[in-house]
């Protein structure tokens, strides 16, 4: 490794820019004659529109125009849709119901979208909204998924009676029930994964602009895939053929998957733009984004699993309730099923899985993934059930992993995953070393001394990341094949430019990426540009979610160097007069392997640019691509570890130790993976501590759409995090790489659980474990 290349905690570069208050977000944008937008959105759960009276709102100072769904639909704007697939267990395709990007006869949830209101200023666009008057037939609602499943509920979608989207299933359900009659102990669970709101610092936004001389559209939005975002908007929506449709996704402050999808808004901009003759933006307030940015989670979950009488698992099986919300959004189809059901094998060798997933529209906004998606309802599932098996079973939670660990690799699940490595017993053993798990007691008996309850929990969790191979997810019934794309310019000056279609909203990939250059050609990562997020710029790419840009885009970039120093190489033999076996890469140049014969990379670009001196027949210029598709997913695991200290007077829980010891393969940038393992943990504690998303049972009124009643984890309720890393390469990909920015909210949340239920001797306790419920459930 050289200070700047694979493995060294270089600071990020984009950082200089975000501190100084110098980033460039969508709200950042300004245009000539731009305008303003503010949306007209349903105040309630269920109703008919009736009518929509523009007539007040139309006199409001500064207010150009009013567009509804009718206008929508008249200019052949689509339906939004759900790319993935996904059949029912008798063969029937989900029943998927519309989602218009401006309701036009009915509204399903608390925020769904009806009009849009351009004004010369934000503020006047706002008053013109609140002045459109609709006329509305409230129907009555249902939030909660086992609720639309009852005979008589609401129905939601004409498309999906009884409010059933898919009833989906995975495994051996015989094989699987068979084992857990013969097992010689079942520990069963009903358990729910608490739905959560995500937070991404900046809130979505868009700017719409049509150029009427061009016949073109560009769109500025807050996007995690801008590609993806075009290819939808083209090829389903509507809004303009691909070529005349630019997208650009400028510096967005995260995302953890609520920026994945296309919503109305960015559809409705663009075409608002068109309609009215000026450039439209938007810019979401905080109480839209509680109420219209997709949720995540909302699973209720049976689980049972068996053991024979060595405690060996022999067969587990799942039943799965997952609320959709009031639409199906880009990707929801997928994180119940694919990425949730294919991961119930955890670190364990088991025999027989069965998994059932019903999932299910509600009035409420639209769930999909968030930061983990499906994973950390899986490794909750699993690993809360597996404390909780030790302790019926009366042995240690450690050993009972470690008895179960799978230990031979390649490893196929009962469904679907092939692992292809890993060490599981390793984070275990890094982990309860970092955490002093034998000290545990004596810390015990100092809190209880104090009249404080301590306890310690942990979970083995894995994940599958690197969103990919195209081949598999294809066949699962993605829309789209998930490579990437990258290309390498090496200029004629020397200086480096690496165009990608990973987006980096958070995750440090200027730095990372250019690292992985710096490394290869020897060069200095202030001499490399990463290039992202505009449709115009970058050849197609697939964006960034699932803990892909490391495993599949910088593996692209990878491959796209092996062919820059190919030629490279060539050249420089050809120049030096020497054979290209003898050219190496190093500090820079690039040398005759054993002489003092260098060329350093200017002059060598320069010479390929120039190309008065080049080899017979070779083409001119220093740039190549590369799509690199990998082979498998990777899989990161480890094991976390968390202490608490919970008061039992007024319930308040103190995590006193937070240990993390994963397993990302080989690891770019040390610095920025602890940084995404922190992120990550902080928002799994957030799952177990305080976040909860409530909606009024028979009203369908969001009851947490601000920051006073949806507590975000701040400083205080966390504590230093303590972690570590063991090392085994991802064989599907050149690097060895395994993802790191998911681990943390999938890995930490059952560990929190764990060590509560632990401490207060009460294994009854349900995420969001608040004060109060903690202190409910010390009393029961
Ligand atoms: N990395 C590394 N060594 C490894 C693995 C990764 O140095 N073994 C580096 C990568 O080069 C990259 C970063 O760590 O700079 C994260 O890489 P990766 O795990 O591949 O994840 P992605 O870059 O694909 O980011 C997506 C992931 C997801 S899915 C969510 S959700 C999430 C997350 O990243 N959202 C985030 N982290 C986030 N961090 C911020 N600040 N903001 C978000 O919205």
């Amino acid at each position: 490794m050289g200070v700047e290349g694979i493995g060294a905690s270089v600071a990020r570069k984009e950082d200089k820019r975000f501190i100084t208050g110098k980033g460039r977000y969508t709200d950042d944008m300004v245009v000539p004659g731009m305008k303003h937008a503010y949306f007209v959105r349903s105040p309630h759960a269920h109703a008919k529109i009736k009518g929509i009276d523009k007539s007040a709102a139309l006199a409001v100072d500064g207010v150009i125009d009013v567009l509804d769904g009718k206008q929508l639909t008249e200019d052949g704007i689509g339906n939004l849709i759900c790319g993935w697939m996904i059949h029912s267990k008798d063969g029937s395709p989900m029943n998927m119901g519309a989602w218009r990007p401006l309701a036009e006869d009915t509204v399903r949830y608390v925020g769904d979208a009806v009009a849009i209101v351009v004004a010369e200023s934000r503020a006047q666009a706002r008053e013109g909204a609140e002045a459109v008057a609709v006329d509305y037939d409230e129907l009555p609602a249902v939030t909660e998924a086992m609720d639309a499943l009852e005979s008589g509920a609401p129905q939601i979608h004409p498309e999906a009676a009884g409010n059933l989207i898919y009833d989906w299933e995975i495994g051996e359900s015989a094989a699987t029930d068979a084992a857990l009659e013969s097992a010689a102990h079942v520990t069963e669970m009903n358990i729910v994964n608490n739905r959560l709101i995500p937070n991404a610092m900046e809130p979505r936004a868009a700017l719409g602009l049509y150029d009427a001389a061009e016949d073109h559209y560009t769109c500025w939005t807050t996007s995690q895939n801008p590609h993806v975002a075009r290819l939808v908007m083209s090829a389903f929506y509507n809004v303009a053929p691909e070529n005349k449709l630019r997208v650009i996704a400028p510096d967005v402050g995260g995302g953890f998957g609520s920026k994945i999808y296309i919503y109305p808004e960015e559809i409705v901009c663009l075409w608002a733009s068109k309609r009215t003759g000026v450039p439209v933006k938007w810019v979401a307030d905080r109480t839209e984004s509680f109420q219209c940015d997709a949720h995540g989670r909302d699973h209720i979950s049976n689980i049972k699993i068996g053991f024979d009488s060595d405690n060996r698992i022999t067969a587990l099986k799942v039943d799965t309730v997952a609320n959709l919300g009031a639409y199906m959004s880009l990707f929801s189809s997928s994180v119940p099923t694919y990425l949730y059901a294919t991961l119930l094998s955890g670190q364990y060798n088991i025999a027989n899985i069965h998994a059932n997933v019903r999932t299910v529209y509600t009035n409420t906004a639209p769930v999909d993934a968030y930061r983990g998606a499906g994973r950390p309802e899986a490794s909750y599932l699993l690993e809360r059930t597996m404390e909780t098996a030790a302790r019926e079973l009366g042995v240690s939670p450690a050993e009972l992993r470690r008895k179960n660990f799978i230990t031979e690799f390649p490893h196929q699940t009962p469904v679907i995953m092939t692992y292809d490595g890993g060490d599981f017993g390793a984070s275990l053993d890094a982990a309860m070393k970092a955490a002093d798990y034998d000290g545990f007691a004596a810390r015990k008996a100092e809190s209880e001394a104090r009249g404080k309850l301590r306890g310690i929990g942990m979970s083995c969790y894995i994940e599958a990341c690197g969103i990919a191979p195209s081949k598999a997810v294809g066949a699962l019934g993605a829309g789209v094949g998930l490579w990437e794309s990258a290309e390498v310019r090496v200029n004629a000056v020397g200086t480096i430019e690496v165009l990608t279609g990973s987006h980096s909203h958070g995750q440090g990939h200027e730095t990372t990426f250019a690292q992985l250059v710096a490394e290869r050609l020897g060069v200095s990562v202030d001499t490399v540009n990463i290039v992202h997020g505009d449709t115009d710029k970058v050849q197609m790419g697939m964006g960034t979610y699932g803990s892909r840009s490391g495993a599949v885009g910088m593996s692209a970039i990878s491959v796209a160097l092996d062919k820059v120093e190919a030629k490279a190489k060539k050249i420089a033999a050809h120049q030096l007069e020497a054979d290209e076996a003898d050219i190496v890469i190093e500090e820079g140049e690039l040398k005759v392997a054993g002489t003092d014969k260098a060329l350093p990379w200017f002059q060598l670009a320069l010479a390929a640019y120039t190309a008065h001196n080049l080899p017979e027949g070779m083409e001119p210029g220093l740039k190549e691509s590369a799509f690199f598709d990998p082979s498998n997913f990777s899989f990161p695991a480890g094991c976390h570890i968390c202490e608490v200290e919970v008061d039992p007077d007024t319930g308040r829980t103190l995590i006193t130790q937070f240990v993390a010891a994963d397993d990302f393969g080989t690891i770019i940038n040390p610095m920025i993976v602890d940084g995404q393992v922190h992120g990550g943990v902080a928002q799994g504690i957030g799952q177990a501590l305080l976040e909860g998303c409530a909606y009024d049972a028979e009203t369908g009124q969001l009851m947490t759409a601000s920051y006073m009643d949806y507590t975000m984890p701040r400083a205080d309720d966390l504590p230093w995090f303590n972690v570590t890393t063991t090392k085994t390469e991802s064989p599907s990909n050149p690097l060895g790489l395994k993802g790191c920015g998911e681990a943390g909210a999938i890995g930490s949340p059952p560990a929190v659980i764990n060590a509560i239920t632990d401490a207060i001797g009460n294994n009854d306790l349900a995420m969001p474990a608040t004060p109060q419920a903690v202190w409910a459930a010390v009393k029961r």
